[in-house]
């Protein structure tokens, strides 16, 4: 049971240092963890943090482009891309799992240094919301587009249509259809929405969120993932924060706008991601039955993870190195 009381403790254990590189990450010591983001400690750059074990690999293609001096705004497109385009993962672009009827609708949002942004919502039929999503941001006078006319704008620029509903993915669906009992299993089934923040060599932050969303969802039924503020949020001066997890509950708390703000007024990426997951868990009543973590990195590349149950990861690159770490959780 959730207590108070395990919250201060855990956010004590929260606050312990990592380290990698011989540089100050994660948590950090409560000294550090007090440093703002406009202070002149040095800051770790560049950098690509992502949600999940399956971030690894979309860090490493993100830190090709980092360690050669690309933007963060290339690196995390092109780092979601390897995830969003490997049939094997069931959450994320191709082979993601489809709706109740069948149907995969992916979601997605893009935000820049500059503060622009672009969104898709149920989107079919393209591999790469996340790019799709970057040219709503670059390419129209607006920042979100939803289901036909998304796919209409992704045609006329060039994506190609595809069915993403794989053999694997329709089997697993057709054998959901038998009971059609829709109970998602925390950690497993529905929460594996990549979001993932870069630094770049010159300190600019840019983040990406991409998802098939809730397997068996109910048609046109949209999570946080492509709503900025909710499942991502993006500011330079600051930092960056992204979510996964049950996104009608990160909706509520509007968390990854909320943890951006938390670090805003001081607290540190680890402080700002056990506050906004409280926040969630005091909105959601049911929070026992769901999972939601974010990530967050500030402008000095000081990061944090936190969730509601056990069971979220993540992965962090800096100093060409790569590590998978457990975030620390509430309900214990
Ligand atoms: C959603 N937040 O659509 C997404 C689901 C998710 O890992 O995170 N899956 O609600």
């Amino acid at each position: 049971m959730y207590t108070r009381r395990k919250f201060l403790h855990q956010t004590a254990l929260g606050a312990a240092g990592t380290a990698l590189g011989g540089a100050t990450i994660a948590g950090c010591s409560e000294e550090k963890a007090k440093v703002l983001p406009n202070s002149s400690a040095a800051a770790v750059k560049p950098l690509a943090i992502s949600t999940w074990d399956f971030g690894e690999k979309a860090n490493s293609a993100a830190w090709e482009l980092l360690a050669k001096g690309g933007s963060a705004l290339d690196a995390v497109v092109a780092g979601v891309a390897v995830i969003e385009a490997d049939p094997e993962n069931t959450t994320v672009g191709i082979g993601g799992a489809p709706d109740r009827d069948g149907r995969v609708t992916l979601d997605a949002c893009v935000m820049a240094p500059d503060g622009r942004c672009g969104s898709v919502c149920a989107l079919e039929h393209i591999v790469h919301p996340a790019q799709v999503a970057r040219a709503v941001m670059e390419k129209t006078p607006h920042a979100i587009l939803v289901g036909e006319g998304a796919l209409e704008f992704a045609l006329a620029q060039g994506f190609a249509k595809e069915n993403l509903l794989t053999e694997k993915s329709k089997k697993a669906w057709e054998e959901w259809k038998k009971t059609s009992n829709y109970a998602p299993k925390i950690n497993v089934e529905v929460h594996d929405t990549i979001g993932m923040l870069t630094i770049d060599q010159q300190g600019d932050i840019a983040g990406c969120c991409t998802t098939s969303g809730l397997a068996y969802k109910m048609r046109g039924r949209v999570g946080d993932s492509p709503i900025i503020g909710a499942g991502l949020f993006v500011d330079n001066e600051v930092g960056g924060a992204t979510a996964t997890g049950l996104g009608e509950a990160v909706i509520r708390a509007v968390g990854s706008f909320l943890v951006v703000e938390l670090m805003r007024n001081g607290r540190s990426p680890q402080e700002a991601c056990e506050e906004a997951v409280t926040r969630v868990m005091k909105k959601y009543k049911d929070y026992k039955d769901i999972q939601v973590g974010f990530v967050a990195v500030n402008k000095l590349g000081q990061v944090g993870a936190y969730s509601i149950q056990s069971g979220f990861n993540y992965a962090l690159m800096m100093g060409g190195n790569s590590i998978l770490k457990d975030a620390d959780f509430a309900v214990k």
